[in-house]
């Protein structure tokens, strides 16, 4: 299999984890790329021009991380991150979404301040920096972070909160305290070290 992806990707963080965990690398073959500077390695196989994507062995062209990352767990993980049914999968499918929603967040904050000052706009930086702001104010207020569970909401949950720590200078050093100390009990997973971006 061929994942299209980039090892500074929060969504592609996903999947690089069930990689680790399963021990797929030998199945595996990552090409980095970053589809803004090399469109032509992205677009013939993924108009939508994102990353990461996933050529299977039987040819298909998966894409969404949570969908990649599913697919991998479904197909090659022996203890499932991923809950195949009841509460704890819709609990872990909410957690990806609200944890996609974070990082999309933060990366409309990103792009827009990265524009020249005077075109960038306050309203819309607000809006999605409101965003993020809840939704970590409202992980801080629920998530146990000595709580022992390991599954894929919670490695979204993780990618999400590392993201914004790296990227908005206002939650750098992680400054929930409880989302710190659940970031720092991920960390001692080899699979969420082994994938920190630098
Ligand atoms: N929902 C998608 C989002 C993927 C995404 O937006 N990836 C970014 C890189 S982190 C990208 O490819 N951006 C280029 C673009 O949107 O044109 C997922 O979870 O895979």
């Amino acid at each position: 299999m061929r994942l299209y992806a980039n090892s500074m990707s929060p969504y592609a963080r996903k999947v690089f984890v069930v990689i680790h965990e399963h021990g797929l690398h030998d199945k595996v073959e990552l090409i980095d790329v970053n589809p803004r500077q090399k469109p032509e390695a992205v677009i013939p196989l993924n108009p939508l021009g994102k990353i990461p994507f996933l050529v299977t062995a039987d040819g298909l062209t998966l894409k969404d991380s949570p969908v990649i990352a599913e697919y991998l767990d479904a197909e090659f993980g022996k203890e499932r991150l991923l809950p195949a049914s009841g509460p704890a999968r819709w609990r872990a499918l909410t957690r990806i979404a609200d944890a996609d929603g974070i990082i999309e967040a933060a990366i409309l904050v990103r792009n827009e301040r990265l524009r020249p000052a005077a075109e960038q706009s306050a309203e819309f930086i607000a809006w999605h920096f409101g965003k993020v702001q809840r939704c970590l104010d409202e992980l801080e207020r629920t998530i146990d972070p000595a709580a022992p569970e390991f599954d894929l909401g919670l490695v979204a949950t993780a990618c999400a909160i590392g993201y914004t720590a790296r990227r908005l200078p206002e939650f750098e050093g992680i400054k929930h305290p409880r989302l710190a100390a659940f970031y720092a009990r991920l960390l001692e997973r080899p699979s969420m070290a082994a994938t920190e971006p630098s």
